[in-house]
């Protein structure tokens, strides 16, 4: 698995003129190479090597099958080793994520690697992971299951008196209590008129009836993420609010019925943003459509107007259309889907028809 990834970027290093690669960033060195402690990954021609320090070089070992390990002394610069091998592989030209490193991990860089060009590639292994292996597919699908499964708890837990910030925090033990690694980004519950706030933080308010709630949340497995949110009603809703409701959830069923592969993203997101202007309510939708979600919360392909590529099959997407309207409140109910050739498929299992508890 590790390997064909490593071949996959070595084509792409090829197709650029590039010998080498310094990975950073820790996700795309979990990618690669299964490791996940504090280190360097270096991609050659024909090695590649885990650089770390005393912390993590028994579990690079264990962990990390075929890659080469070379343990850093706290005394000499992490660079210094990395220019070494890079001169014993021949490499002029070094590959590293200008959009992740620093300015001083480079300054540090050109000052330890004499006679090679350092190049910046920017997400060159975040491309190669959009598009998902079984393996990944499996762990986004169990990462779902256990956000569902919380959805359904959370449901039986939420009454007037309890607060945002308790929902939030039995969101989180639950996931963890259901064999997540833990939860994929800090869980946005609001409720009431804070509902305006897309990425709302929890508050002391408590919940009172005629509340309208939004729950945002996921659980991470084995390293991969999951989202999903819910809008709900305690006790009744009006008629403007579920008015608002029924335009989010057309907006987030025409746009899932336009995915497949091949559709551009800026036509997946405009399928439900026209839906949602058509309706008057287009200031009131100010982010983009959905995001790719994998080993990052939010990662590539971006689904906005902004969208710049065109969906392929294994590509692991949110849907997440919503409209806010400030002192009023907002709606925002989103799926996790995969792309497939003829469609997709929509991982998220939990009701979207209006709940009122
Ligand atoms: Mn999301």
């Amino acid at each position: 698995m590790y390997s064909s990834r490593i071949e996959n970027l070595r084509q792409k290093l090829t197709d650029r003129g590039f010998d080498a690669i310094l990975v950073v960033k820790p996700e795309n060195q979990y990618y690669l190479s299964g490791f996940d402690g504090e280190g360097f990954l270096l991609i050659g021609e024909d090695r590649h090597i885990i650089f770390t320090d005393f912390r993590y070089v028994e579990e690079a070992r264990d962990k990390s099958a075929g890659a080469e390990i070379i343990e850093l002394k706290y005394k000499i610069s992490p660079y210094e080793k990395i220019a070494q091998e890079l001169q014993s592989m021949g490499a002029k030209k070094v590959a590293v994520e200008g959009h992740y490193i620093t300015l001083k991990a480079y300054e540090e860089m050109k000052n330890f690697f004499a006679g090679i060009d350092i190049l910046s590639a920017e997400n060159m292994v975040e491309d190669l992971r959009t598009v998902k292996d079984e393996t990944e597919l499996n762990f986004i699908k169990k990462a779902q299951s256990i956000t569902d499964r919380t959805f359904s708890h959370i449901l039986d837990y939420i009454r007037p008196g309890v607060s945002e910030a308790d929902i939030a925090l039995e969101i989180e033990y639950f996931i963890k209590r259901s064999g997540a690694d833990g939860i994929a980004f800090p869980t946005i519950a609001v409720s009431g008129p804070r509902t305006s706030l897309p990425h709302g933080k929890p508050s002391e308010r408590k919940l009172q009836v005629g509340d309208i709630i939004t729950l945002d949340f996921g659980a991470k497995f084995n390293g991969y993420c999951s989202d999903m949110t819910r809008t709900i009603f305690l006790g009744e809703v009006d008629e403007e609010r579920e008015r608002i409701y029924n335009i989010v959830l057309e907006a987030q069923r025409r746009a899932i019925e336009c995915i497949k592969a091949g559709v551009h993203c800026k036509e997946v997101d405009n399928a439900a943003r026209s839906f949602i202007e058509k309706n008057g309510f287009g200031k009131n939708f100010g982010h983009g459509l959905g995001h790719g979600v994998g080993l990052e919360i939010h990662e590539g392909p971006r689904l906005s107007p902004k969208g710049d590529t065109s969906l392929l099959p294994g590509m692991v997407v949110t849907v997440e259309p919503g409209i806010y309207v400030e002192g009023f409140g907002g709606v925002r109910i989103e799926d996790l889907v995969i792309v497939t050739d003829d469609g997709c498929i929509d991982l998220t299992q939990s009701p979207k028809d209006i709940i009122c508890l």
